[in-house]
Order: C-alpha cells, then structure tokens, then sequence
C-alpha cells in the first residue's frame, strides 16, 4: 500500500518535472500506474510547491501544460505566432472559446497600450494579425486558447518594439472613465483569493445606453491585468445574451477573481454602434471600500464590515 502511494508520487513528480516540455498529458499515457490519480494525489505528493503552481495565473508563462508560444519572423507591421504542441509540432486544432479560436491581447509591460485581437489561422498552424503593438515599448502579448483535447491555456511572451521608451504611470484608481463618447462607471471592487462582482455601467452623452450589441458572445469582455507581473485573470461574464435575464445593457456583470492584493489594470471591450470601444479603469485589489463608489444595489457599507480583507492581504 505504501510503495504503492510512494511510487504514484513519484511518477506524478516525473509528471510535474517533464510536464513543461512534454506535456503532463503525454507522460500519464505512458505511466499507467497513475492514470486515473489526478491532481488530488499531486497535491499530496508534491505538497505546498505544486499546489502553487496548479494555482498560477494565466499568462505569466511562456509554455505550460506542454504548449508553447513561440513567435515566427514576419514583417514589421504583421505579428505572427504559432503553439508548439506537447509533440514539438504547432498546433492547427483549436476549440471555439468566447466566439474565436485565438484571442491575442498585447499590452506594454507599463500597463498601457492595451490592444485584444484575433489573428487568422494558416494551414500549418501560424497565427497572423496586423500588428497591434502600438509604438515602442516593453510588451506582453498573452495567446488566449483552448487546444483541441487540451484545456483552455493563456501563454505569454515578452516583445520589445525599439524606440524612444517613455514609461506612463499607471492612471489612479477611479470608478469613472470615459472613451470615445462613452462613459462607463465601474460598481464593485475585486477582494483578493475570491469571486467579486464587478459591474461596468455604459452611459452615452449622459443617457443609459439599453441597446449593446453582443461581443465574444456577451455583451462585453474583460481582461485584467496585474501590475507588476501583468498576470492575466479570467474574468466571467455574469450571463449571456439570449438567456432570458441579461439586458443589453446599460449594466454589463462580471465575476472577477483575483490571486492577491495590488493594483490592476481592466480593459472592458464593449460593441455599440457596430465599433468595439475599450474602458480601462485601475483598481485596487484588497483595498478598504472607499464609500466614493455607488451603491445603487444596497446600502452603503457600514465603516469597518470588510475590515479585515486588507490586513490579510498584506503580502
Ligand atoms: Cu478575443
């Protein structure tokens, strides 16, 4: 029993160790004697260290789960990529996620210049797009898939544009912004190591704008991004066009998550008028509510009701 135990740990750490470059799904094939110990038996086996690393962030890798990002030469104004799949080869099969096969979102290392796009498919699995990097600059481009009979995976690599660099600071936290003719206020704020509801209100010249139209398969799509790392979190949609419950606005509901305190950096895609418009809004994660935001759902919070959030997360 106990060999038994000590041998499947054993073979799950081989799997955790070759994982990065053959692909964690390709050696469990070839080691029956963990198929079908999943990642309870990892945890227990590896401990603390591999828990860690299941919990990671998207983005903040160049290769995991066996993909990996690599970039292909292309012309100054083109920017072209493929995945390397768990067999070194690039990868042509992909599973449709928020209404597309690739999403690419690029963004200096800064914060600004946030871009998201989708590149065309080639035959033999290269991905290509007008480049979206926007000027010089330290950028993170993050590949946003599923791979056909893998999981769905954010990759990220670092790009450098040459140039004159001038480094913007990261605007200030505030529940207001606006872009192009729009103004979207943001209700909510993101509590570290839980799912916040974070509400994004769409106003036109001053009047609720009810007519969104749907975008990646809701009626707007949210990255955010963590200062610092530029860690990419998932954030849901909190409903979905055509379900019965979700307006086209003027309120769009997202269920944020992310890992730790600190500030972060969101970029809301919205679609009216047959154009995508981009918000960004800097938040702080973790952070005391400041009572400046409005709480049209409740009342305000009484003074100290979240109070303990922010000593927990001092880290
Ligand atoms: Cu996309």
């Amino acid at each position: 029993m106990r060999t038994v135990t000590r041998l499947a740990g054993f073979a799950v750490g081989l799997a955790a160790v070759f994982g990065a470059t053959y692909g964690v799904g390709r050696v469990v094939d070839r080691t029956p004697v963990v198929e079908g110990r999943h990642d309870g038996a990892a945890a227990h086996a590896t401990g603390e260290h591999h828990e860690t690393a299941a919990r990671l962030p998207g983005g903040l890798l160049v290769s995991d789960r066996g993909y990996t990002l690599e970039r292909v030469d292309s012309p100054a104004d083109e920017f072209a990529f493929r995945i390397a799949g768990p067999d070194g080869r690039p990868v042509t099969r992909y599973e449709v996620a928020h209404d597309k096969l690739m999403h690419l979102i690029v963004a200096r290392r800064d914060l600004s210049g946030f871009r998201h796009v989708h590149p065309e498919l080639a035959p033999d699995g290269t991905w290509r797009v007008d480049t979206p990097l926007a000027g010089p600059g330290q950028w993170r481009a993050f590949a946003d898939f599923t791979p056909t009979g893998g999981e769905p995976l954010t990759l990220g690599v670092d790009v450098t544009v040459p140039g004159e660099l001038t480094e913007r600071p990261l605007p200030a936290p505030a529940t207001s912004t606006t872009v192009d003719d729009y103004t979207v206020t943001l209700t909510g704020a993101p509590q570290p190591g839980r799912t916040s509801s974070l509400t994004l209100t769409v106003s036109r010249n001053g009047r609720p704008v009810t007519d969104l139209e749907p975008y990646l398969g809701a009626y707007g799509h949210l990255v955010a991004l963590r200062r610092g790392d530029l860690a990419y979190l998932h954030v849901h949609p909190d409903g979905m066009p055509g379900d019965g419950r979700t307006r086209p606005g003027p309120a769009v509901t997202f269920l944020a998550e992310v890992p730790s305190a600190g500030s972060y950096r969101l970029y809301l895609d919205f679609q009216h008028g047959g154009r995508v418009h981009t918000a960004e809004f800097t938040v702080v994660a973790g952070a005391a509510p400041t009572g400046t935001a409005p709480t049209p759902s409740g009342p305000a919070p009484t003074g100290g009701a979240d109070h303990g959030t922010p000593g927990h997360g001092h880290n």
